[in-house]
């Protein structure tokens, strides 16, 4: 479909010209530039800054060969990638992943995605993203250690506490960030904030593992308050995804009195109508790194079902995506509205394609982008920083009650920002335009060149 304004028509077609073959690249620019058409209206003077012409073109994209020896003394070569895609309103800032899917479409998405989330949070935090190819699954410990610290070799040329700080992500977790700030410091020596995600004895933050999944929670819950006087108390929660987002997404959700029926891996989802056990799926998860299906093994009266899209057949209250890119299409977000949804809100990036949104709108369904709904994870890794430049910690307690604050915060900026640019209530557009205001007005005061 046409946009509306010339000059956003104009726009897309360059990045369309310049990124063949980028379909997740192209999907979240054109979803951004959408939201931009009451902007172009209502502020024209915004082309002249050209800074929408200048925002969805990194400022650098670094692809690299990550060679490393496997358990069997067989050379392995993987790709590896870092996309610097904004630093108007602080330095890069943006997990990594490592998942056999990954390729320059994908990083270039989460890294376009990453500069509004990251400035809606209210932190100096540009954007970036960054990952390998390398699958993870079923390597040992010393793979994955010599994987990481090839893949940091590297990285580490190109990276810097004041100059782009990556995270985790699909794939990367405690276990890969330690690896890789060992490595980091090696090379350097040098012990800085330069990656967020660390353990705890070695400048990481209380509550940045729980920050994703309960950010999700602080924001819907608003959200819901907010927009319909709603609670989660007593409510039917399918949450897909089983990693690090949607464990702590459980984990908050019971703790508002939820009951969360069900989760998934990329094989299956599991169905425990007596709620789920979560001491059961961290064991399962984090510490034997198995698959769910083992729940339904172990917890009578639960099910397991082959395929992980069956998830969204589940008749719930509210929906929480936590898994991957496009999961959740147009057909199966019309089942969950066919079983009387009430909201949904997502902890991965971008789990709903363009038609699942746009049946969630057309249907009144409450609805948390990505951006705005799963920034708690950054938000908290922001606040790691600064509690690295501190070299001081915060409680556990005063690092959740700023994440509540934040998330609450990006849920009025974005609901705010659709009421004034006439779409109230339309979230998408609030929150890719909020996040946008203070990057373009950064961009714009510091001269043309990036
Ligand atoms: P994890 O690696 O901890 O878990 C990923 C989960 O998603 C696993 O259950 C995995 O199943 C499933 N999954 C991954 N790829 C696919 C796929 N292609 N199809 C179906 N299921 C899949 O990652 P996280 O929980 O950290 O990340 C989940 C989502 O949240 C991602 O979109 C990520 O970008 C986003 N996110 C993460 C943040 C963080 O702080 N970690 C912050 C903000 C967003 P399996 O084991 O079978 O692969
Ligand atoms: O998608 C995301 O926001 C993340 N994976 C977290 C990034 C970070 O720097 O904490």
């Amino acid at each position: 479909m046409a946009f509306k304004s010339a000059y956003l028509q104009g726009v897309y077609e360059t990045v369309e010209k310049r990124n063949p073959n980028e379909p997740e690249f192209l999907q979240a620019v054109r979803e951004v530039l959408e939201s931009f058409e009451p902007v172009i209206e209502k502020k024209p003077e915004i082309i002249e800054t050209g800074v929408i012409d200048r925002i969805v073109e990194p400022e650098r994209f670094i692809q690299f060969r990550v060679s490393w020896v496997d358990d069997n003394g067989k050379v392995q070569v993987n790709r590896g990638f870092r996309v610097q895609f904004n630093s108007a309103i602080g330095p890069y800032k943006g997990g990594l992943r490592f998942h056999p899917t990954v390729n320059a479409s994908v990083i270039k998405f989460l890294g376009f995605e990453q500069i509004f989330k990251n400035s809606l949070t209210g932190l100096p935090m540009g954007g970036g993203k960054g990952g390998s190819d390398f699958d993870p699954k079923g390597k040992s410990d010393g793979e994955i250690m010599r994987f990481c610290q090839s893949f940091m070799t590297e990285l580490s040329k190109h990276i810097g506490a004041d100059t782009d700080v990556p995270a985790g992500d699909i794939g990367v977790g405690a276990r890969e960030i330690g690896f890789m700030f060992g490595q980091y410091k090696r090379l350097r020596n040098e012990f800085v904030g330069v990656l967020t995600g660390k353990g705890l004895t070695y400048g990481g933050s209380l509550v940045r593992t729980e920050a994703t999944g309960y950010g999700l929670l602080y924001f819907t819950n608003e959200m819901i308050k907010c927009m319909k006087n709603e609670t989660f108390e007593g409510k039917t929660v399918v949450i897909s995804g089983s990693g690090n987002v949607a464990i702590y997404a459980t984990q908050k959700a019971q703790q508002l009195g939820a009951k969360v029926v069900a989760l998934s891996d990329s094989s299956g989802y599991i169905y425990d109508k007596n709620g789920i056990q979560l001491d059961v799926v961290k064991q399962i998860k984090e510490v034997e790194r198995a698959r769910i299906s083992e729940y339904a093994k172990r917890v009578p009266g639960s099910e397991y079902h082959e395929g992980c899209r069956g998830i969204w057949s589940i008749k719930c209250d509210i929906a929480l995506p936590c898994a991957t890119q496009n999961e959740l299409n147009g057909e199966e977000a019309q089942m969950l509205v066919d079983n009387g949804v009430m909201a949904v809100a997502e902890g991965a990036n971008m789990p709903s394609t363009p038609e699942a949104v746009e049946v969630f709108l057309k249907n009144g369904i409450m609805f948390g982008p990505a951006k705005a709904a799963n920034a708690g994870g950054v938000a908290t890794s922001g606040l790691e920083m600064a509690q690295n430049s501190a070299r001081y910690s915060w409680t556990a307690e005063e690092v959740d009650a700023k994440l509540h604050n934040i998330m609450i915060n990006i849920f009025h900026s974005a609901y705010n920002a659709s009421e004034e640019f006439g779409q109230k209530g339309n979230l998408v557009m609030g929150a890719n335009v909020a996040g946008f205001m203070k990057v373009a007005d950064a961009m714009k005061w510091q001269g043309v060149a990036y």
